[in-house]
């Protein structure tokens, strides 16, 4: 299937992995890519070092692009956008903010870059300041979230620009992926269904909370500070909505999640820990490889865009 990002981005099949913080590292990046979509390492809150090192280990086991997703709330977030250009990566994806800043070194580099917003005043504006396409992320979608749903902010975002739209936020099938492209998108991009592939390194116990999770299992943390994330319901949610709820400060909730994430990845404590994910969580019932997942959303996508 080709369209314009399949094009723009030299790979086979338009679908784009999330930059998933911690859960996007180079094995999982690279498996995507050699499946014939196209993989990101999250940047997230890591040293621009830590980054290099991801990029270079992504090479050693793909001939074919792998991005890097930069998440703009991260302190390191300029060392790294200088890092995508040194490190000749091709692709670049931002999360969390406006990457205004960074559009002229990457664009006078040839980097491609795909601004994921939660709005159409977000997508104008990343038309403006040149990028190549946005991905426009529902509020179904894991981890950090605007407000509006996949549903009604993908065709609003596809007829307010004219570069490329890429849907994402509770797609996690063939069904949702005819769905985005019947409502104007020319690729999708899937966290929650990745974070479970086979090549994905995560703490089993985190792959384990998302076959088990149903429709109404994830909850929304952080309204309150301004940076709301989803995440499925456990320990961690419910304190933290308690708090929220009670009016703790900033620094609490803050001090409550720090290296939270890190912990139910990681660690596999999916108690004390954030498991950020989708509503889709609930569509996802077993493991399978990056190809597989791929492979068999095409065919399904296929099948009923052809209808
Ligand atoms: O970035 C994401 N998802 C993320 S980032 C992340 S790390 C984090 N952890 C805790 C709190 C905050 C971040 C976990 N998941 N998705 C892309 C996305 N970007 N969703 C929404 C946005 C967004 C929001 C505001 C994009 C632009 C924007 O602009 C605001 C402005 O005007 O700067």
């Amino acid at each position: 299937m080709e369209t314009r990002i399949t094009k723009l981005l030299g790979i086979e099949y338009p679908i784009i992995q999330g930059g998933m913080a911690w859960v996007a590292e180079y094995h999982l990046a690279a498996a995507v890519s050699e499946a014939g979509g196209l993989g990101l390492i999250g940047a997230a809150s890591a040293p621009a070092d830590i980054v290099r090192q991801q990029i270079r280990e992504a090479k050693k086991l793909t001939d074919k692009p792998v991005g890097v997703n930069i998440m703009l709330l991260n302190p390191n977030a300029e060392e790294v956008a200088r890092l995508i250009v040194e490190e000749d990566v091709k692709v670049v994806t931002t999360g969390a903010g406006n990457p205004g800043k960074f559009m002229e070194l990457w664009k006078n580099a040839g980097v491609k870059v795909i601004p994921v917003v939660a709005s159409v005043a977000m997508a104008k504006m990343m038309e403006r300041a040149g990028a190549d396409a946005v991905v426009a992320e529902g509020t179904e979608a894991g981890g950090h979230i605007g407000e509006a749903t996949t549903m009604s902010l993908l065709p609003q975002v596809a007829d307010a620009v004219n570069i490329p739209v890429v849907g994402a936020g509770g797609i996690a099938d063939g069904r949702g992926f005819a769905a985005a492209i019947m409502l104007g998108a020319e690729a999708v991009q899937m966290g929650t269904v990745f974070a479970t592939a086979k090549e994905s390194i995560v703490h089993d116990n985190f792959k384990q909370k998302i076959f088990a999770a149903k429709d109404i299992d994830s909850e929304v943390t952080g309204r309150s500070t301004g940076h709301p994330v989803r995440s499925l319901r456990n320990k961690m949610t419910r304190e933290y909505l308690k708090l929220e709820e009670e009016g703790a400060s900033f620094e609490e909730l803050e001090y409550l999640t720090l290296g939270s994430l890190r912990k139910a990845v990681v660690d596999g404590d999916v108690v004390n820990g954030t498991i950020m994910a989708g509503q889709i969580a609930g569509l996802i019932k077993e493991e399978k490889s990056c190809s597989e997942i791929i492979r068999k959303i095409m065919l399904q996508a296929e099948k009923l865009l052809k209808l």
